[in-house]
């Protein structure tokens, strides 16, 4: 794998689940893979999980680590072409990329949408410029538009939650679903989010539906709403296909799994408004994800990537309850990375 951005990029998730779980029998069973590698992970933007799970997860494949905050201790820098640079930025990206890439085997990049225009942002103008210059495998640690670790991590938690409620298809109550149906909804924000999370989470269930992929053992994929305000409608390339409800309560009947997150507009039905929160917060807090609307879930587990606003994407109640699987799915993020480092180092 020379770069992990899309769901395309690994292949059968089928596979990809199977090798999830052969990384969580024995983690450390490749550390031949990464003798005298390097991984070099540099971060434009804030992170907890994806720098440590990252980090751990190159450190269990045998390879050595460099992390890079941008932002702390390195030269600012410039990432438009041909301007005079007589500002505060003091080094090119295209200097600055051919010289990290020479000291590392892969590279993670973290860089977040800037939201000066939607253009540059969904042509990745960033990480592409890593994937060209670099000559190195990259992977998206959260670019402009796709966040494929968290995904890919968010896809382990629901098979091995849907794994221990579905245990065999005889044991299901007639009439059950063995398809789980799982719901990703807007919840409101005070600043303006990326709409990177979202993207990858509707671009991995749309796959794991088209690829009927078998959750816990039994069925076929599975069924997947998305639930949102007018206007927060997801780029089509993502989302092309998913079925939307803009009544969330509608949406959460029968919900299996709900997945919270708060994302911008993305500009696709108001173009003008691209990176823009619409409305203020204050008004939309009836979508704070509550007992309200987890009463009508199938006992719904809840979702979300974090970091998370608690009482304003959801109540201090269903995060803390016995549904909630925030940590389990942050614990995920060791064993995607492992998958995606590993089978980089495995096509180097
Ligand atoms: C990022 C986002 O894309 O929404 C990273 C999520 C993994 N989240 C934030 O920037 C949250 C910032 C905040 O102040 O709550």
């Amino acid at each position: 794998m020379k770069i992990f951005q899309h769901v395309q990029d690994i292949g059968d998730l089928g596979q990809a689940l199977a090798e999830a779980q052969e990384v969580k029998r024995d983690r450390f069973q490749w550390q031949y893979l990464g003798r005298n590698k390097t991984a070099l992970l540099i971060f434009f933007n804030n992170s907890l999980r994806t720098r440590l799970s990252t980090q751990k997860a190159a450190l269990n494949l045998g390879m050595n680590v460099i992390v890079l905050d941008v932002n702390h201790g390195a030269w600012k820098l410039e990432t438009e072409h041909g301007v005079i640079m007589d500002g505060d930025k003091s080094e090119h990206l295209l200097e600055a990329i051919p010289v990290m890439a020479s000291y590392c085997d892969l590279i993670g990049v973290r860089s977040f949408a800037r939201f000066e225009s939607r253009e540059d942002d969904y042509e990745e103008k960033i990480l592409n410029q890593f994937i060209r210059y670099s000559g190195r495998p990259v992977f998206f640690m959260e670019s402009a538009t796709v966040h494929p670790l968290q995904a890919f991590a968010d896809l382990i938690t629901i098979e091995e939650a849907w794994e221990r409620r579905v245990v065999s298809p005889e044991t299901m109550s007639p009439g059950a679903s063995p398809r789980p149906k799982v719901v990703l909804t807007w919840a409101p924000h005070p600043k303006a989010l990326p709409q990177a999370v979202p993207n990858s989470f509707v671009e991995w269930m749309v796959a794991a539906a088209a690829q009927s992929l078998p959750l816990g053992g039994v069925g076929g994929g599975l069924d997947f709403v998305i639930t949102h305000p007018e206007g927060y409608e997801l780029d089509p390339q993502f989302a092309g296909g998913a079925h939307v409800e803009y009544d969330q309560m509608k949406a959460f009947e029968g919900a299996d799994f709900v997945y919270a997150k708060n994302w911008s507009c993305p500009g696709v039905t108001r173009p003008g408004d691209y990176g823009k929160v619409l409305d203020d917060y204050h008004k939309m807090m009836d979508w704070t994800v509550s007992a309200r609307q987890m009463a009508v879930t199938n006992d719904a587990h809840f979702m979300h990537c974090l970091p998370v606003r608690r009482n304003m994407i959801v109540t201090d109640d269903v995060i803390e309850g016995p549904r909630s699987l925030v940590i389990p799915e942050a614990a995920n993020r060791e064993i995607s990375a492992q998958v995606v480092l590993k089978r980089m180092l495995e096509s180097l």
